[in-house]
């Protein structure tokens, strides 16, 4: 069941372990926090490590807030489809943004930023939610020659997820590393998760094998 890691070409990335995910925070997936030292310990094992940082301006056009009447977990039709709303959350320079405070961030080869254009929300680490423009990510880790990523971090149903079923949509191989993952589970997004995980040929393993 364990795959063990090619150290020359496996990254991991975590994805959104950041204080407004956590207890506390503005949008907090439940047990948030129980994934930081998760992570510390798989960082370890891991010769390169990637962060996601969720990175949004005011008034981002995913925050209910922006859309008069509209309540978070409301869903709006976007330009590039349907969106859900969500509180205000990880503004750039806020402390709700930054990395969780007991996250070992000292390890990263690359933090990278997501969310940052007003229109366009971001769960993906690889394409903005317009599933076309691309964040650079991709190109990254192929320069680097990496051919395999394990994920971790927040939230499994969102985050998580969409960055999954995108390193393979690039050709990489992807495992969700599901013990060192908590979800946010609006309107039974887990379940469909799973199964959207399933259907990308994602394998889903406890990290703690690692
Ligand atoms: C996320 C909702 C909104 C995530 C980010 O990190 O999964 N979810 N922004
Ligand atoms: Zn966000």
């Amino acid at each position: 069941m364990t795959s063990p890691i090619d150290q020359g070409r496996d990254a991991l990335l975590v994805v959104d372990v950041q204080n407004d995910f956590c207890r506390g925070g503005r949008l907090p997936v439940p047990g948030g926090d129980e994934v930081v030292g998760r992570v510390n310990r798989l960082m370890g094992a891991f010769a390169h490590v990637i962060l996601t940082q969720d990175w949004h301006p005011p008034e981002h056009r995913s925050f209910a807030s922006a859309h008069p009447g509209r309540q978070p977990y409301d869903t709006v039709a976007m330009p590039y489809g349907p969106q859900i709303l969500w509180p205000d959350h990880c503004v750039q320079g806020s402390p709700g943004a930054d990395f969780h405070t007991d996250l070992d961030t000292t390890q990263a080869e690359l933090v990278l930023r997501k969310g940052f254009r007003r229109d366009v929300d971001s769960y993906s680490a690889f394409f903005e939610n317009d599933r076309t423009t691309p964040t650079g990510l991709g190109g990254y880790l192929r320069e680097r020659g990496f051919l395999r990523l394990f994920l971790a971090g927040l939230a499994f149903d969102f985050c998580v997820l969409w960055s999954a079923e995108d390193a393979v949509r690039l050709g990489l191989e992807a495992l969700v590393l599901e013990d060192a993952c908590r979800a946010l589970d609006v309107a039974g997004s887990k379940a469909e998760a799973r199964r959207r995980l399933a259907v990308a040929g994602v394998a889903c393993l406890e990290g703690h094998h690692l």
